[in-house]
């Protein structure tokens, strides 16, 4: 039997620190918050706690506004109930087996050890609306460990969502039910698949239903405990923790079994509970196969106030399936031919009533509806010709003149928010803004999280070079049909000093590999705005890449500015060559034009403005205009950047040569001016590069 308990002793009272009674006899302390949707003011403060109490209190306050709740008043379901949800819980299973069954692939043996998990989840705790999955109102479900799809299809099944006669075109081409769940689906809110990445993404689910929907919705995850090696997941737990997200619960599924051999914690329920009580979540360990356990379990979770739960279910990999269950080597196999009818009759006879239907039930309706239409900046751009400012910085102006004028516009950052900007943003809309801290995979799952249904619309920073930590959630996030907004400053050589370790010179390539990505490369105060405009009502994922460097405003503050569409910044009748260059390395194409002016050589400067989709029409005419010559000049390795973009876009014209300057080895520490010289992309190069261009 395994042990009910949490770290206050079997299902007592969890409130007990000095902290949390303190609340308790303030409870008129209410948080000073005011919520997206509703411009009621705020309360009025009360007395301060102490000084030592003061740390994470908004989060713990917000529960404390409702009594305490006695955890004695439990009752467990009657007997029916409880029969009913094992009955549902071999059907999941046996729906399981014949849809992996129907398409000889996909993971029966992982959606049987979660099958009693799926039923109460689904059929006792949850609430929502099973006709309307997608309703802003319903509790969240993130399948993580996403390849037990098919058990996930099977509830909608039994909800009655999903066609039961579907289920067997799991995998199909025509089919939505794709061997890991993703957004097609109405009850899928971000795809799952890439394992550790579903609790990022629901704690953003959950910060935003606590903070800015303040809806009583809560979310729900289930991880595998193989999955639990990803550190991906204790970026999230510590996050979930650390902003007191009691309307989060994290369902293990601990199996023994990851795909080619045991997890490494094996059956050691004790190690898990431990380790996510060191992350500061409430715990309990339960049998996974006990509904009874289960609904206990999910009942306390729901009146724990102030941390996050994790059940730790102790299951079996393949429960139910005779010769499978507990087994190596079953991982990610449909049960043989031979086989299947012996154990699916086994599991019928297991169900007592087999027509008995429950209904989950209904939400309370306290989110508002989504609300899409569009948002712009409040004014125009405020800065004049010549002004000198970095477009990281314009872009901290942007986003906190976007949040003036939206309150679904919310902030994330991982602790650079004085490097990137995003602090301008914090100061003027502390309630919108999520410290993410050091962990850029988390921050991105959580944007990603607060940005479903949406809810919100998240603008994530930090230095470009760190996304490429989080580029398997940025490439699931295409998946997720995400809206997600991700900035990166710090981009290339230019950066100077700080060395290589911390310059963006893959980021471009990273993100126009990203299918669903629009990629904003502003060169001043005014286009950055713009960009940060645009971004907010695009959809799918939007990269603006920022730099450090201040550089002259470019473009008087009316101008209008269109994704795919790049400007001509400099041009004439006499034009030689054509140089494309973005961010900084507009700026020196600018000198360089101004020095060749002078010898009398007219070159045509382009600002692309956007990256992904690039205007192939005005480079195309610029290139002919100029006799077929381009040079392209980008802060980034040539790989995938700017002058690769270009090379596509004229790659079936005739008569066009693009040269291209960029960054083409590791560099170094050195002053941004030195360094552009010496990787060979100043105004210098490019006039050196012109004059090259006439001798050939
Ligand atoms: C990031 C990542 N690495 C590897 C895989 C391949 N993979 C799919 S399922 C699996 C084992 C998962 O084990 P566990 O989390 O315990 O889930 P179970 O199937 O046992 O419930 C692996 C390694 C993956 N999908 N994602």
């Amino acid at each position: 039997m395994i042990a009910w308990s949490n770290e206050n002793g079997p299902w007592a009272e969890p409130v007990s620190s000095p902290r949390l009674k303190w609340l308790r006899t303030h409870v008129a302390w209410p948080p000073v918050t005011v919520s997206l949707w509703d411009d009621t003011p705020s309360p009025a403060k009360s007395p301060k706690p102490p000084s030592s109490l003061t740390h994470k209190l908004p989060v713990i306050t917000d529960s404390l506004q409702e009594p305490p709740v006695n955890m004695d008043s439990y009752h467990k379901p009657d007997e029916k109930t409880l029969q009913g949800l094992k009955d549902i819980a071999n059907k999941l299973r046996i729906n399981s087996i014949k849809a992996t069954c129907a398409s000889n692939s996909g993971h029966p043996s992982s959606c049987c050890s979660a099958a009693e998990l799926m039923s109460v989840l689904f059929f006792h705790t949850m609430r929502y609306k099973a006709k309307d999955p997608r309703n802003a109102c319903n509790d969240r479900f993130v399948m993580s460990k996403g390849h037990a799809a098919p058990i996930l299809y099977a509830a909608w099944a039994e909800a009655g969502y999903v066609k039961e006669a579907d289920l067997l075109n799991l995998r199909k081409l025509d089919c939505e039910l794709e061997g890991h769940p993703t957004p097609k689906l109405a009850f899928v809110d971000v795809a799952t698949g890439s394992l550790g990445q579903g609790l990022g993404a629901a704690c953003g689910m959950a910060y935003t239903g606590k903070h800015f929907d303040k809806s009583s919705y809560r979310v729900y995850c289930l991880l595998g405990d193989g999955e639990c090696s990803e550190g991906a997941v204790w970026e999230a737990m510590a996050f979930a923790s650390h902003y007191g997200l009691d309307n989060l619960v994290a369902i293990l599924d601990v199996n023994r079994l990851g795909q080619s051999e045991a997890a490494p914690l094996k059956h050691d329920t004790t190690a898990f509970q431990e380790r996510c009580k060191a992350f500061g979540w409430n715990t309990y360990v339960v049998d996974g196969h006990d509904v009874e356990e289960l609904c206990k379990a999910l009942w306390h979770a729901e009146r724990f106030k102030g941390k996050p739960t994790a059940i730790v279910a102790k299951t079996f990999k393949g429960k139910g399936l005779k010769g499978i269950e507990d087994q190596e080597n079953w991982h990610g196999k449909p049960v043989p031919k031979d086989r299947v009818d012996a154990l699916l009759a086994d599991l019928q006879a297991q169900i007592q009533a087999p027509n008995k239907q429950i209904q989950a039930e209904l939400p309370n309706e306290d989110a508002a509806p989504v609300d899409n239409t569009p948002i712009q900046l409040p004014t125009a751009p405020e800065y004049k010709l010549g002004d000198k400012i970095s477009t990281r910085k314009a872009y901290g102006v942007a986003l906190k003149r976007m949040g003036d004028s939206s309150k679904r516009v919310v902030a994330l950052d991982g602790d650079t928010k004085n490097s990137t900007f995003s602090e301008i943003f914090k100061k003027a809309h502390p309630e919108r803004y999520i410290e993410c801290f050091i962990a850029e995979q988390n921050m991105v799952s959580v944007a990603i999280g607060c940005a479903t249904r949406d809810r919100t619309v998240a603008f994530a920073s930090t230095f470009a070079a760190f996304f490429s930590r989080a580029y398997d959630q940025i490439r699931m996030a295409a998946i997720s049909q995400s809206n997600v907004n991700l900035v990166g400053s710090h981009c290339g050589v230019s950066i100077g000093e700080d060395g290589p370790s911390q310059m963006a010179l893959e980021d471009l390539a990273m993100f126009r590999a990203i299918p669903t990505c629009t990629v904003f490369y502003p060169s001043d105060g005014v286009s950055t705005e713009r960009a940060v405009e645009l971004a907010a009502n695009t959809k799918g994922i939007c990269f603006i890449r920022t730099s450090r460097p201040d550089t002259a405003v470019l473009y008087e503050a009316g101008e209008k500015f269109e994704i795919g569409k790049a400007r001509v910044v400099r041009q004439s009748d006499s034009d030689k060559v054509t140089v494309i260059g973005a961010g900084v390395t507009l700026h020196e194409a600018l000198a360089a034009h101004d020095q060749l002016a002078k010898e009398g050589v007219n070159i045509r400067v382009i600002d692309p403005f956007t990256i992904k989709p690039l205007d192939a029409e005005t480079i195309v005419a610029s290139a002919r205009a100029t006799g077929g010559r381009v040079i392209t000049v980008e802060d980034h390795y040539k790989e995938g950047g700017l002058g690769e973009a270009v090379l596509a876009a004229v790659g079936e014209e005739p008569g066009i040569i693009v040269q291209r300057l960029a960054v083409d080895r590791v560099p170094q520490s050195g002053k941004p001016q030195e360094l552009l010289d010496l990787f060979g992309i100043s105004a210098k190069c490019i006039v050196a590069a012109v004059r090259r261009t006439f001798a050939n």
